[in-house]
C-alpha cells in the first residue's frame, strides 16, 4: 500500500519503490513525471531519515501534488479561416518561497505529464537559485513551427485571454520556454495588459524597452557554462581548449555556444528535431551569427548550416538509431540544449567511451536515469539541469525585482549577480552532498539543497 499519510514505510530503496507505485497509481500514464519524481526521491531517503519532521508533515506527499492544475481550450484561427483548437495548461505546483514561477511550452508534444514535470523540476531549480521564486509550468500542444506570425499571435491572444485569469506580477508569473520566444512573450504581454489593463511585470523574457531585464535571453546559456566552469574549477580546469558537443540550436543552444566561444572552447555540433550538424573547425561567432539569423528571424532548418560553410556535414534524425550517434563525436564536454531523454544510454555509453570530462544540462531532463547511471559510474562531472540550467529563471526574477522597483541594471550588473547565483548554487549542490554523504554527486546535491528549502517554508506555513 502507498505512502498516503505521514506514516510513510520506513526510509530505504524500498520506500523508493513504495513511493513509486503510489505516485504510478495516483498518476498513471505519465512517465516524464514519474521520472522526475523518482530521481527526486531516490535522493532524499537520507534525508528523510536525519530530519523526520519532514515524514510526520508529509512534505513529500503534499510536494508532488500541484497545488493547483489548470486547463483550457484555446480556440483561434489560421490564415486559412479554418477553426484550429490546441489545449491550454497551467500546473501551479508550489508556491510555499514565492510566487509560482516558470516557462511556458508550445510544442506539439506538450500533455500534462511533460508539464507536470517540468513544474515538478522548477520547484527544486527556483529554490536553488536563493531567490523568492515557487515552481510552476505551462504551455500548449500547439507548435508555432511553419505558421505566420499572425497566426501565432492569434493563438497567443486566445491562450492568454483565458490564462490571465489565473496569473500575476504575485501570483504566478510565466515566460518562455520551448517554442516561446520574444515574439510569442511580446503577443502574450500585449494581451494580458489590455485584459487587466494593467502595466505589471506578469511576464518574464520581456523586451528591455518594455520591462524586460538585459541578458535574460543570454541567461540561460551563460548561466550553464558559468556552473560547468564552476564543476571544473574544483578539479583545477577550465573550458579552454575543450572540444564541446552541443544539441539544440534555440535560445539555450545559442548562448551556451556564445559563452563556451567567449572561454576559448570549441562548438562541434548543433542540431535541431530535423537532424544535426558536425564542424569540426567549431561554429565560431560568425557563424552563430548566420544560426541566429536562421533559427530566430528565418525560422529555417539546421541543414542550411551545412550548404551555406563546407566545412560541415548535416546527419538527418535516423529514427531507426538507438540514440543519436550525435553523442558519438568525440569531445571533452557535452551540453544539451534541445529537450528531455535526448542522451539515453547508449549515448552516455559512447559519451564516456570518448573520454568525456564534462555534462552540463542546459535542457530539462536530458539525460534518461539509465544515461545518469552511466555518468555517475564513470567519474563524469555531472551538471543536472535543476542546477546547470537555473541561469534563466534566476535573471527571469530578477527581471521581477527590476519591474517592481521600475529600475533598469545595466547588462554588467545583471551578469555579475548571474555569475554568483550560479556559484552559490554550485556550492549549495557541494555542500549539500558532502553533509549527507554524497560527496562530488551533483544529483543528489541538487535535490536536496532544494528540496530542504522549500520543505522548511511548508512546515513553518502549516498545514495548507
Ligand atoms: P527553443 O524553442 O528556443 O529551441 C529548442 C531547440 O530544441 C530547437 O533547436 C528545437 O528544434 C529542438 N527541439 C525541441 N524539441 C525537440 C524534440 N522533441 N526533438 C528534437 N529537437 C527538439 O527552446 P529553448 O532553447 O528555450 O529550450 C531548450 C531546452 O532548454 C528545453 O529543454 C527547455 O525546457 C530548457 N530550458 C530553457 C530555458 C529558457 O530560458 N529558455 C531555461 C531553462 C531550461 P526545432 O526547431 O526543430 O523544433
Ligand atoms: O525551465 C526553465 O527554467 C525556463 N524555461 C525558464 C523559466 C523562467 O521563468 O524564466
Amino acid at each position: 500500500m502507498a505512502p498516503q499519510t505521514a506514516t510513510a514505510p520506513h526510509c530505504s530503496s524500498a520506500f523508493v519503490q513504495d513511493f513509486m507505485a503510489y505516485i504510478e497509481d495516483r498518476s498513471p500514464g505519465e512517465p516524464e513525471f514519474h521520472q522526475a519524481v523518482r530521481e527526486v526521491v531516490s535522493s532524499l531517503e537520507v534525508v528523510l531519515e536525519a530530519r523526520p519532521e519532514y515524514r510526520k508533515h508529509a512534505i513529500l506527499e503534499r510536494m508532488v501534488e500541484p497545488e493547483r492544475v489548470i486547463q483550457f481550450r484555446v480556440p483561434w484561427m489560421n490564415d486559412a479561416g479554418e477553426v484550429k483548437v490546441n489545449r491550454g495548461y497551467r500546473v501551479q505546483f508550489n508556491s510555499a518561497i514565492g510566487p509560482y514561477k516558470g516557462g511556458l511550452r508550445f510544442h506539439q508534444s506538450v500533455n500534462l505529464s511533460v508539464l507536470k514535470f517540468l513544474g515538478f523540476e522548477q520547484i527544486f531549480k527556483n529554490s536553488l537559485t536563493g531567490l523568492p521564486i515557487g515552481g510552476g509550468k505551462g504551455g500548449s500542444d500547439f507548435s508555432p513551427a511553419g505558421l505566420s506570425d499572425n497566426e501565432v499571435m492569434r493563438f497567443c491572444q486566445s491562450f492568454m485571454g483565458e490564462l490571465q485569469r489565473h496569473i500575476g506580477a504575485d501570483t504566478d508569473v510565466p515566460a518562455g520556454d520551448i517554442g516561446v520566444g520574444g515574439r510569442e512573450i511580446g503577443y502574450m504581454f500585449g494581451q494580458y495588459r489590455k485584459s487587466n489593463n494593467m502595466f505589471t511585470g506578469t511576464l518574464t523574457g520581456r523586451a528591455p524597452s518594455w520591462g524586460g531585464s538585459l541578458l535574460r535571453p543570454e541567461a540561460t546559456g551563460y548561466g550553464t557554462v558559468y556552473f560547468a566552469a564552476e564543476m571544473l574549477a574544483t578539479k583545477g580546469r577550465t573550458l579552454e581548449g575543450m572540444n564541446c558537443l552541443v544539441s539544440g540550436s534555440g535560445n539555450v543552444a545559442q548562448y551556451t555556444t556564445e559563452k563556451l566561444n567567449e572561454l576559448g572552447a570549441k562548438v562541434l555540433t548543433l542540431s535541431d528535431s530535423s537532424g544535426w550538424i558536425h564542424d569540426p573547425e567549431g561554429v565560431d561567432n560568425d557563424k552563430l551569427a548566420f544560426v541566429m539569423d536562421l533559427k530566430n528571424v528565418r525560422r529555417g532548418r539546421i541543414s542550411e548550416y551545412a550548404e551555406k560553410y563546407s566545412s560541415a556535414t548535416f546527419h538527418p534524425v535516423d529514427n531507426g538509431n538507438d540514440g543519436n550517434p550525435m553523442w558519438s563525436v568525440p569531445a571533452d564536454a557535452a551540453f544539451p540544449s534541445a529537450t528531455q531523454n535526448e542522451i539515453v544510454g547508449v549515448d552516455a555509453r559512447h559519451l564516456v567511451e570518448n573520454n568525456v570530462q564534462l555534462v552540463a544540462e542546459g535542457a530539462n531532463m536530458p539525460t534518461t536515469a539509465d544515461g545518469q547511471a552511466i555518468f555517475m559510474e564513470h567519474g563524469v562531472l555531472y551538471g543536472p539541469a535543476k542546477a546547470a540550467n537555473a541561469g534563466g529563471v534566476a535573471v527571469s526574477a530578477l527581471e521581477m525585482s527590476q519591474a517592481s522597483q521600475r529600475l533598469h541594471w545595466t547588462r554588467e550588473e545583471v551578469d555579475m549577480k548571474l555569475r554568483d547565483v550560479m556559484a552559490g548554487i554550485h556550492k549549495a549542490c557541494v555542500d549539500a552532498a558532502k553533509t549527507y554523504g554524497h560527496e562530488g554527486n551533483y544529483i543528489h546535491g541538487s535535490n536536496i539543497a532544494g528540496f530542504t528549502k522549500v520543505a522548511d517554508a511548508m512546515i513553518q506555513q502549516g498545514l495548507i
